[in-house]
């Protein structure tokens, strides 16, 4: 009952049973999408506790002065009323006889097959279908069949555009025209209230009888922020309805809509809904699976060969919400923490995005990682305001951020206190600052793989210099003479107000580190771009204040022990007896003991926080440290993060603990896409899923950007016998096949040799090499 794996080697996945208490799930984890914009799956009935949303990613809107802009949801084009027989159709009447909703993960589409009794005995067989196009970015593709299964019947539908929606009860839209075009074409326009984004939709149904197409006349509704169709439509026994209605939407953020006015954007958008019509939910579900193809599939397919068919489902699971949930299409807007999938963290972009998802795209497509960091440097004047608003210099990135100039936009309240009954403060949008050297990482690891110049001239060196100088002004002059980061929230967010933390202060000289390398470097190899950034950013001031700050940050060491202090106070701290919280059901649940000011106060960590920095700075401490960190600090942590579990599994394997690795990647896999009916309500999560192919693939694959070299080291968990993965180098693809004996490692592209090691050795290829592990 619940979640249906059985047919995960046909790329499904599915939920064999209507579950009214637990809608959120398959509406997060079957949502269609394809980085414009992203459709939850809401069933096409209304149920109470239902969450439909449609978001058009880069849309922000602030509803009012006491909120943060959010992603707004938008009109919704999937409701759809049915009455069979005068009866209405609902899953939570009458008896279901079977059920079964079906990701296919290869041509997104989703297909429910319901046999229902009416409350008055009368079956009927529904089978509704949905997509959203890979293709065409504007489209959203829904089908319904109806077939009587006790004699004929009559079917009453009722579907338009219903600009009712809200997020959370704040409503981001005021009511435009509505229009219905040759009497059957339903437009709806709203705009957002802040940001003036208009929104076209445009929605036309259409009818066939045992596949023959069918004129049905609909009786027109227009109502408060609701256009609408309604038809009555008499169904023979023994003859299958179907119901196409497909739906489009277009709006001014639109980057190829710049410049148009409403009726120019209302006409392009009804062109595009015109040619969808011609074509029809089949033929646009080919395109769109030929897109899905192109793009994933047939590019970058990572293959697991292992008993258990699940493994191989989740790894694909995570590559369909990679390209659902983003925005490859403009570099002006970023992956949200939830995707496109939930109104969860409101769509907003975090660290997760360097440390996760980008990997995943710097090596599978990289002109969509290059896309994501354009972003970080088109947003530069956010994070000037910030870091001047905060008395610093430099580019101070936001902990959380949404359009391109809005700079911070991390709430400030948030859930209940339980000790003292109010909401409790959000620190990270002032104090969780080790975003900006991971934004500074990120440009840097794009660069080191690709080799993309070009970036680094236009925004590269730009990210990493105005970055240093914000370390450099952030550093505080300490009595022992040491340069110390003061008040700061680090990657575990458990522990707030803390000094020192070592990820923060590790990362924040790196930066400083790669500010002062490449301000060299420029001076002495590309005087052009040294004398555009000199001026810009003031590079010969800041490399003498570089090199000394350099050699004075206070970087924490490990003690006897060989454990590293996370922050100045973590190792002083009481411990308690954290069983219960590490056998918990579902995430979080020390906050139904503690509120965050007594979890501060104790040895107890939300998610990876060291260790995450022995992945990224792998070479800056032995395997010894690594293990003596890993056995104090996991013990201590929650995972409370879904960040945390793919990070341990790395770690694990690295350390050559297989075992532990597969079990930390199967707890990792079953985040989202598993069992557990809870996980995803609010959306699922973006870099956990980007964290499951970095599990397969840096983890068991071995795979490394070290210092600008590639390295693969290979250790298979027992139970695969083979994998194997697309990996773009420095503009080659390599296709690496491994099993437990050997790593072949095939240049597909063949321009130029790539050199790479495995276990230590050195080679180079430019056609097929083999070795032997
Ligand atoms: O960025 C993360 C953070 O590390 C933990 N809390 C959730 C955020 C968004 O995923």
């Amino acid at each position: 009952m619940g979640m249906d794996y059985s047919r995960a080697a046909d790329w499904i996945v599915a939920e064999n049973t209507f579950d009214p208490e637990h809608l959120g799930k398959c509406e997060s984890v079957m949502c269609q999408g394809n980085g414009y914009l992203c459709l939850r799956n809401a069933t096409d009935e209304f149920n109470p506790g239902e969450q439909r949303d449609l978001f058009v990613a880069g849309t922000f809107n602030k509803f009012d002065d006491n909120e943060v802009t959010e992603l707004p949801n938008a009109a919704d084009i999937s409701r759809l009323d049915l009455r069979l027989d005068g009866v209405r159709f609902s899953l939570l009447t009458g008896k279901v006889e079977s059920y079964d909703r079906a990701l296919h993960l290869k041509n997104g589409e989703t297909v429910r097959r319901v046999v229902w009794a009416a409350p008055n005995g009368k079956r009927y067989q529904l089978v509704f279908s949905r997509f959203v196009s890979m293709e065409r970015l504007h489209l959203i593709a829904q089908k319904l069949s109806v077939t009587p299964l006790d004699g004929a019947m009559t079917l009453d539908i009722a579907g338009g555009i219903n600009g009712q929606m809200n997020n959370g009860g704040s409503q981001h839209f005021s009511e435009g025209d509505k229009r219905l075009f040759e009497g059957r074409h339903m437009q709806y326009i709203q705009t957002t209230g802040q940001s003036n984004i208009d929104f076209v939709f445009n929605t036309t149904f259409s009818f066939a009888m045992d596949g023959v197409p069918q004129e049905e006349k609909g009786f027109i509704v227009m109502d408060r922020r609701i256009i609408k169709q309604e038809y009555q439509v008499a169904i023979p026994a023994g003859k299958t309805l179907t119901v196409q209605k497909l739906s489009t939407v277009y709006t001014s953020r639109d980057r190829d809509s710049e410049g148009l006015d409403l009726a120019a954007l209302q006409n392009k958008a009804l062109a595009g809904q015109e040619e969808a019509c011609a074509l029809g939910y089949d033929a646009l579900l080919a395109e769109s699976a030929k897109a899905w193809a192109a793009k994933v599939w047939d590019n970058v397919p990572v293959t697991i060969h292992a008993a258990d068919p699940f493994d191989q489902l989740a790894i694909r699971f995570a590559q369909y919400h990679l390209y659902v949930m983003t925005p490859a299409h403009d570099n002006r807007m970023n992956v949200g923490a939830k995707g496109l999938s939930g109104e969860g963290y409101k769509g907003h972009t975090f660290w997760d995005t360097e440390m996760f998802v980008l990997p995943y795209f710097i090596y599978s497509a990289p002109e969509i990682a290059r896309s994501l960091e354009e972003y970080r440097w088109l947003s530069l004047p956010g994070a000037h305001k910030k870091a001047a608003g905060n008395h610093y210099e430099g580019a101070q990135f936001p902990w959380e951020s949404a359009w391109i100039d809005d700079g911070e936009v991390t709430p400030v309240w948030g859930a209940a206190d339980i000790v003292t009954g109010l909401p409790t403060k959000i620190w990270s949008g002032f104090i969780e600052q080790h975003i900006t050297a991971d934004v500074a990482y990120g440009a840097w690891e794009y660069y080191q793989a690709t080799g993309d110049q070009d970036f680094m001239d236009r925004c590269g060196y730009e990210l990493i210099l105005d970055t240093g100088k914000f370390w450099a002004s952030r550093l505080e002059e300490g009595q022992d003479g040491k340069l110390h980061i003061n008040d700061v929230v680090g990657p575990d967010e458990y522990k707030e107000h803390v000094d020192d933390n070592a990820f923060t202060n590790y990362m924040a000289a790196w930066n400083i580190r790669k500010a002062l390398e490449y301000s060299r470097m420029l001076k002495a190899s590309r005087p052009d771009l040294y004398q555009a950034l000199d001026t810009k950013l003031g590079l010969t001031a800041l490399e003498p204040q570089w090199e000394d700050k350099l050699s004075r940050i206070y970087l924490p060491q490990p003690r006897e022990d060989l454990v590293i202090p996370q922050d100045r106070t973590y190792l002083t701290l009481k411990d308690i007896d954290l069983t219960k919280y590490k056998n918990q059901q579902n995430v979080g649940s020390i906050y139904r003991d503690y509120n965050q000011e007594q979890i501060t106060h104790m040895q107890v960590s939300k998610q990876a926080d060291i260790l995450i920095m022995f992945l990224l700075l792998e070479d800056e401490f032995s395997a010894e440290v690594k293990r003596a960190n890993w056995s104090y600090y996991e013990p201590r942590t929650l995972h409370d993060s879904s960040l945390s579990l793919s990070t341990h599994c790395i770690l694990a394997n690295d350390m050559g603990n297989r075992d532990l690795a597969y079990s930390l990647f199967r707890s990792a896999a079953a985040i989202d896409v598993g069992p557990n009916m809870k996980t995803s309500d609010a959306g699922i999560h973006a870099g956990s899923l980007a964290g499951i192919w970095q599990s397969v693939v840096f983890g068991f694959g071995g795979v490394r950007m070290l210092d600008g070299k590639l390295r693969i080291d290979p250790a298979l968990p027992d139970a695969w016998t083979g994998l194997d993965f697309f990996l773009h180098w420095h503009g080659q693809k390599l296709h690496v096949t491994l099993t437990h004996q050997a790593a072949e490692i095939q240049n597909l592209t063949a321009t130029a040799p790539v050199t790479f090691t495995v276990r230590g050795t050195e080679y180079h290829v430019q056609d097929t090499i083999r070795v032997e592990l």
